[in-house]
């Protein structure tokens, strides 16, 4: 498998650690999305995914496979094991429940493409892009808090599709200095994660392509 990614994506750090979870061997191509503008909006790269974005994976029949919520899925399909969904229609429906709140209803907001708009063609200060930042990710997180049950993972005793992208989206809100003091919680989850190799392997700081 190839996966183009970032070492700072969120959405490919998601991607990683499934990957990983699922023990699916894979080379990272490595697209920046800062320098020169973003090397995502290269024709070269959008003739692999139109929306110009990470992460996309390239699976060994070539399939080309975007967004990572439908890869893991993907991912979850054609490696069932470890499985990153419950059994249950109920705790499937809650696990995605959980991803989805952090995938589709926070990181949009507070992803690079919205943010650099925000500055350059909507002229907005560094000040309130990084105040608009800590809105959604602060908004959003009080709701992920008072929804964890106090467990090991997002969802239990297992790691499941909540966790893979619940790290990520901690991460990224340590980066941009976010205070989680009010979300024991999900500081808990991203903690207990940390032991595990899977997620340890994903880190930004562990890629080929971290700076
Ligand atoms: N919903 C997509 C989000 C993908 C996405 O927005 N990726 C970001 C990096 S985390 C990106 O490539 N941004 C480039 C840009 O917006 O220019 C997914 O889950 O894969």
């Amino acid at each position: 498998m190839k996966l183009y990614s970032y070492f700072r994506s969120s959405a490919a750090y998601r991607v990683r650690i499934a990957l990983n979870l699922k023990g699916v061997a894979y080379e990272t191509a490595s697209i920046h999305l800062v320098k020169d503008g973003g090397h995502n909006k290269r024709p070269e790269f959008r003739a692999v995914n139109p929306q110009m974005r990470v992460p996309v994976l390239v699976t060994p029949a070539n399939d080309v496979l975007i967004q990572s919520l439908a890869i893991i899925e993907y991912l979850e399909e054609t490696h069932p094991e470890p499985a990153l969904l419950p059994k249950d229609p109920i705790g499937r429906a809650k696990v995605r429940a959980l991803a989805e709140l952090i995938a589709c209803d926070i990181h949009p907001l507070n992803n690079i493409g919205p943010l650099r708009y925000l500055k350059n063609d909507m002229g907005q200060e560094q000040s309130a892009i990084d105040a608009w930042y800590r809105h959604w990710v602060i908004t959003g997180f009080e709701a992920l808090e008072a929804l964890l049950a106090p467990s090991r993972y997002a969802c239990g005793d297992k790691v499941t599709l909540a966790d893979v992208c619940l790290v990520p989206q901690v991460y990224n809100a340590r980066r941009l200095k976010v205070p989680l003091d009010n979300f024991p919680k999900i500081v808990g989850v991203d903690a207990a994660c940390a032991t595990l190799p899977a997620f340890e392997r994903a880190r930004p700081e562990n890629q080929p392509d971290a700076e």
